[in-house]
């Protein structure tokens, strides 16, 4: 397999929105982020995967696009966009723009022609059905509540809707689709963009008559014809966001001979913490053995037939030191040790913005304090439900995504730094005990165990390139590996718990070669390693 830039890079998710606001409107915005790009630069990331910027009504925070070649007022200008790119791009950062065409804003022209009547020449841009005995045509929902089906008046049918009502899915099948969907992806390859980030990609090939959304069967055809008729002409990378993928399928997407993409977002050990055949909020506690085997079964399928991307977090989860890790007592500890145990994985690592610096969690005590559109429609279905207030907070606090939304805390004073105004989203009441300066002006912060993961990914060829193992005789909590390369080994070992534990894994004898440790280790006797709470290291052997 021809080696890509892109498999020796590591990604950094913005969410613009929430990132730094430069005129006081309490919105992140695009001049924000150019002027907090020498942050990422020290950071050492190579790419930006920027969360949609494009014109929007933000019933979905921006993932409900009204203009796919314009930029949302609040955000800025195309010219701003432009220098966002050439800067970025001086400073050797790529810019990944988010792709949103499972779906359009209802404020979109195509959208706004096609409901002008069964006879425009737009209608069948998005997917009408008549009703079934003056019903919905089928019983499929909304990721975001309810049916997916809403009904129009005018003309008496129903249009598709797999997210909000406000946000009608395109009809993939019509030729012209799909082609004004390659045109305005090359419209932004033109500009220098570094590749994209393919929203609900797998819903594209979608058979709603039949039930199917994911991995329908067209759905190879599409993205190789896209891939064909865009990116491929360009050295860009693509990664596809892909609930249900399992290895197998991943290789379809990812595997170079195939021609679709770089490489997709996985979410099988997402699910671990819910009750089975429920919904994300139906918590259940986490089965680290689960855990690892899911992770270690990613890393060991794909060999040379696909790419892995290695995440903990988006902007639709809540922060991993609050989800699975200890954010009170351990919050620094558990941060690295997540750091370090995704970071020395093999595969394209991405950061969620505010991660590297151990952001948590944000609880909130009543729902007027949501913002985000999925937590509110479930609020008021549960609560239609018989669940209790409380119950549904809980949720919320433990799953919900404006988690990662609250702005970022750049030092201590009022809102953080993130704002001179009202910020749209409250800040976590934690800035001044967490922000990006107090991380910065502490050699043993967080934020220097990231720089200095993503420094060894430069220089050590093993950490992208070696083959995983994972270490199987260990007590449930821990989680170890190897990675082998040209002859060297590494051993990296992560305690994933707030319990001491001893570790025997004697075949590895004694070592004092130590690359990485949250605890100041100096070396390693394995007959017997005391493991503290939360502890990680990576040894050299
Ligand atoms: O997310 C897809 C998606 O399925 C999520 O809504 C997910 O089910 C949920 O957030 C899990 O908590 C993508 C975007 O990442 C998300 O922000 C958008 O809301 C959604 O698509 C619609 O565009
Ligand atoms: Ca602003």
């Amino acid at each position: 397999m021809e080696k890509k830039w892109w498999q020796t890079s590591v990604v950094y998710q913005i969410y613009p929105r929430s990132f730094q606001d430069s005129n006081g409107d309490g919105i992140g915005d695009l001049r924000g982020i150019v002027n907090r790009l020498d942050y990422l630069q020290k950071l050492g990331i190579d790419v930006i995967w920027l969360s949609p910027v494009y014109k929007s009504p933000n019933d979905d925070n921006g993932y409900d696009i009204s203009d796919y070649e314009d930029i949302m007022d609040e955000f800025g200008t195309m010219v701003d966009m432009d220098e966002l790119i050439a800067t970025a791009n001086e400073k050797g950062i790529k810019i990944v723009m988010d792709l949103v065409v499972n779906h359009t804003s209802d404020e979109h022209k195509w959208f706004i022609e096609a409901k002008k009547g069964k006879d425009n020449p737009y209608r069948d841009y998005y997917i009408w059905r008549d009703p079934v005995n003056g019903e919905v045509p089928n019983g499929l929902k909304s990721t975001f509540s309810g049916s997916a089906w809403e009904f129009d008046e005018d003309s008496g049918q129903y249009f598709l809707h797999l997210f909000s009502k406000r946000q009608p899915d395109l009809n993939w099948e019509n030729e012209k689709v799909r082609e004004e969907v390659w045109k305005m992806m090359n419209y932004w390859l033109e500009k220098g963009i570094g590749g994209f980030r393919m929203d609900v990609i797998d819903l594209v090939g979608k058979q709603p008559d039949l039930g199917i959304t994911g991995n329908g069967p067209k759905l190879h055809d599409y993205l190789q014809e896209m891939n064909q008729k865009s990116f491929g002409n360009y050295d860009v990378l693509t990664v596809g966001e892909t609930w249900g993928a399992t290895p197998e399928i991943a290789k379809l997407y990812s595997n170079p001979t195939r021609k679709e993409l770089s490489m997709i977002f996985q979410f099988e050990h997402s699910a671990l913490d819910e009750q089975e055949g429920k919904q994300k909020w139906d918590l259940k506690p986490l089965e680290i053995n689960k855990l690892k085997e899911i992770l270690a079964k990613w890393q060991t399928s794909l060999g040379k037939e696909g790419w892995n991307s290695l995440f903990w977090n988006n902007h639709d989860m809540p922060r991993i030191v609050s989800r699975w890790g200890n954010d009170k007592e351990y919050r620094v500890e558990s941060a690295k040790m997540f750091a370090i145990l995704l970071h020395l994985m093999k595969g394209t690592p991405y950061i969620y913005q505010g991660e590297e610096i151990g952001m948590t969690n944000c609880p909130i005590t009543d729902i007027s304090e949501v913002n985000d559109i999925e937590s509110i429609n479930m609020y008021h279905e549960r609560l239609a439900q018989g669940y209790t207030k409380e119950e549904i907070l809980h949720s919320i606090n433990v799953k919900g995504r404006d988690n990662a939304r609250t702005p970022i805390q750049w030092d201590d004073t009022v809102n953080g730094g993130f704002t001179t105004g009202t910020p749209w989203l409250h800040v976590n009441p934690n800035y001044p005990e967490i922000n990006v300066k107090n991380n910065l002006e502490d050699p043993n912060s967080v934020f220097y165990c990231y720089q200095s993961l993503i420094q060894l990914r430069k220089e050590n060829p093993i950490v992208v390139w070696g083959d995983f193992e994972l270490i199987e005789d260990t007590e449930e909590m821990i989680f170890a590996y190897t990675r082998k390369f040209e002859g060297k080994t590494w051993v990296i070992v992560a305690n994933f718990s707030e319990q001491e534990s001893l570790l025997d894994l004697r075949q590895f004898g004694e070592c004092d070669d130590v690359i990485i440790s949250n605890y100041h280790r100096k070396g390693v006797n394995f007959r017997n390693i005391h493991l503290k709470p939360y502890e990680a290291f990576a040894v050299r052997i």
